[in-house]
């Protein structure tokens, strides 16, 4: 294999000897590039109620990299972006060596200034939403119509932020917590242009066939610029329901994780590490389901 060949193993673990790992996720690692860029990484692996299942999926980075740079393009006239460049050939000499674990599923991105918010919008109602509407009618203070099923599609998006607890579970937040921390400008402002990208998105999705219930946004600080980060509109970081298969009033398959899910159902895992492995059908089925998402939300192929 050459460098200009991709590699498309399955990546579960990065290794990139000489580079400063800054930051690592359940399946996204972040490397430091100089001062000024990083080196964002999308691995192979899965999650699954909170937990790495010790099965990668095949093709799984590729895609959710892809269709974050999709996401980026369509979206380059509402809100600027961290990203640097996808091009590996356009990263500096010293990636150059890893070159064909990269091609494909990383992107060099300018380092910001992170808002320590997590922007979620929600078009449905599903997840920790539905369950704090259920006990007070609300969600994130925001008071909701009675009688709303769970999946049902909300009269108009809300903003529901997160940050993130110290057990490392997101803990849903009022607006007006929210200007406690961040101030009510940017507060404002992030409200309001995370509601536009969901809506601008969703709209979009929608006539792909895919229902986006919901998502998460990071923003930073970069250049005195309000910038949208990490991955943006995945179904990592969003709820992707088909929807030629939505029927409100319970739970969606999700587009995505759907047989992993089944599987795990399957075998009756108590959700408690450490998390299975899972047979090779699964991880190839849900392969499929992966690259399908990226081939149905954008028109196109993959790209090699
Ligand atoms: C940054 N993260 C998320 C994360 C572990 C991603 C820091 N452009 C940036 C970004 C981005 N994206 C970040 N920091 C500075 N500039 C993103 C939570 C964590 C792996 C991947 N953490």
């Amino acid at each position: 294999m050459t460098s200009s060949t991709p590699n498309y193993d399955v990546l579960l673990h990065t290794d990139f000897p000489g580079l400063e790992l800054f930051a690592s996720g359940k399946v996204r690692d972040l490397y430091r590039v100089g001062n000024d860029r990083l080196l964002f990484v999308a691995t192979d692996r899965i999650s699954a109620f909170d937990y790495v299942l010790a099965t990668g999926i095949p093709q799984k980075g590729r895609v959710l990299t892809q269709l974050s740079l999709f996401w980026f393009d369509f979206l380059k006239d509402i809100v600027p972006n961290h990203l640097a460049t996808a091009d590996v050939h356009q990263y500096p000499q010293e990636l150059q060596k890893y070159a064909a674990q990269l091609r494909g599923r990383s992107m060099l991105v300018v380092r910001a200034d992170m808002i320590a918010i997590e922007c979620v919008v929600r078009g449905y109602l599903s997840g920790s939403g539905w369950k704090e509407y259920k006990t007070s009618g609300e969600v994130c203070g925001i008071k909701l119509p009675a009688g709303l099923r769970e999946s049902d599609r909300l009269p108009e998006p809300i903003f529901t932020p997160a940050i993130k607890a110290t057990s490392g579970h997101d803990e849903n937040i009022s607006f007006e917590h929210m200007v406690s921390l961040a101030g009510l400008e940017l507060s404002t402002q992030l409200r309001d242009l995370s509601i536009k990208i969901y809506q601008t998105a969703a709209d979009y999705a929608e006539t792909r066939g895919i229902i986006i219930a919901d998502t998460k946004f990071e923003f930073g600080h970069a250049a005195g610029r309000l910038v949208l980060a990490d991955e943006v509109l995945t179904p990592d970081s969003s709820r992707f329901w088909p929807k030629d298969k939505y029927q409100p009033g319970g739970p969606q398959d999700s587009f995505d994780k759907q047989y992993v899910r089944d599987y795990l159902e399957a075998i009756k895992w108590n959700k408690q590490p450490p998390a299975p492995a899972l047979p090779p059908e699964v991880a190839a089925r849900t392969s499929e389901k992966y690259v399908e998402a990226y081939t149905q939300m954008t028109g196109h192929h993959l790209p090699a």
